[in-house]
């Protein structure tokens, strides 16, 4: 039976993914933990066991293992791109002493260990197009680095020392739930929120700019399912590439019109995260997730626009 020990729960994956795998695998089963309470997420903290834990303090995060039996580790606590880059020491700090502290415990008390990556693992080197599963990585914003670093630390240590580690490549993730956490595909996810209040929104994403996104429901099924994914048929199992959509602001845009025809986009780009955007990938090839553990998003643009501005709709009243 799985003991589901899930870091950094109270963000914007982390707060949903603990709500379908307690569904999934029982309440008890699943440990959520975080380095600071969040007010806003009491219901979550109180509907099932809860941890505190920073994964920079190894000896706080062994003990929870040893205390829920944890035989699956869930890393979700780390700093994204554009909080990244205002503060680089703090994101080396987190994304990789943290992921090494949590390498080690699921080496030395033999927990199988999902740790997602992110498109950001490529760089302005990388083939824009299709990015294919092997490539070149040269990101070059301090998040991309730790990302590339940590799909290379998980390989290392399923090589090395047999932990089964497993990991996905995801990329913006846009849901209703949670905000997201600091990021460079924030924008797609604002977007929704300012259509339905304001009828309006500026983006600090240039027009023209393609990006892969995934509509959180199917970014859930991604992590369930490759942590149930038979481990003989994983070839790539740190860093599958993983899309549902690519588009640019414009076409999101269109896409909210035809639920709100009076919408209005414009822009008001921010260079920071406008050049973090152009040194990713314009669409990702995910073929060998498809092949390896039948990766199949549900949720294209329109699809996940029509949900979104429903489900927000009655989250804002
Ligand atoms: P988030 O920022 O919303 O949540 C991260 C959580 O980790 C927060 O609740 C934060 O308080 C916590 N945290 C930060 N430092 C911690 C520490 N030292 N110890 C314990 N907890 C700590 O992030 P998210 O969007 O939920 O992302 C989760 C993972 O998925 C990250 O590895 C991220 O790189 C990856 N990812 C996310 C996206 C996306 O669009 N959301 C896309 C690609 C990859
Ligand atoms: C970010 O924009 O930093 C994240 C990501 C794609 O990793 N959403």
């Amino acid at each position: 039976m799985r003991k589901i020990l899930i870091t950094g729960a109270l963000g914007q994956i982390g707060t949903e993914l603990t709500t379908e795998m307690r569904k999934v695998y029982g309440l008890n089963n699943v440990v959520a933990s975080n380095r600071r309470i969040k007010k806003e997420h009491e219901q979550l903290i109180e509907s099932g066991p809860f941890e505190v834990i920073d994964i920079n303090d190894p000896v706080t995060l062994a003990a929870a293992v040893d205390k829920h039996k944890i035989n699956t580790i869930v890393n979700l606590a780390a700093i994204l791109s554009a909080t990244g880059e205002k503060d680089p020491n703090q994101c080396w700090n987190i994304n990789m002493n943290g992921l090494y502290n949590v390498l080690e415990i699921a080496r030395e008390k033999n927990c199988m260990l999902f740790t997602p990556s992110s498109i950001a693992a490529f760089g302005p080197s990388t083939p824009k197009d299709k990015t294919p599963q092997d490539t070149i990585q040269r990101p070059t914003t301090m998040y991309g680095v730790t990302k590339a670093a940590g799909e290379l630390l998980c390989d290392y240590y399923f090589k090395k020392f047999g932990v089964d580690t497993r990991g996905v490549r995801f990329p913006g993730l846009i849901s209703y739930k949670t905000l997201p956490g600091g990021g460079t595909t924030d924008y797609a996810v604002h977007i929704y929120y300012e259509a339905l209040q304001k009828q309006k929104y500026v983006s600090f994403i240039q027009k023209g700019t393609y990006m892969d996104m995934m509509y959180m429901p199917d970014a859930i099924n991604a992590i369930i399912d490759l942590i149930e994914a038979d481990s003989s048929k994983l070839k790539h199992r740190n860093a599958f590439n993983v899309t549902a959509m690519s588009f640019e602001p414009e076409m999101i845009a269109a896409s909210i019109r035809k639920f709100i025809p009076d919408f209005e986009l414009n822009y008001d780009v921010d260079p920071i995260r406008q050049e973090i955007a152009n040194s990713w990938p314009d669409s990702l090839d995910d073929s060998a997730a498809r092949e390896e553990w039948g990766w199949n998003p549900k949720y294209d643009l329109d699809a996940m626009t029509k949900d979104m501005l429903e489900k927000l709709k009655t989250k804002l009243n």
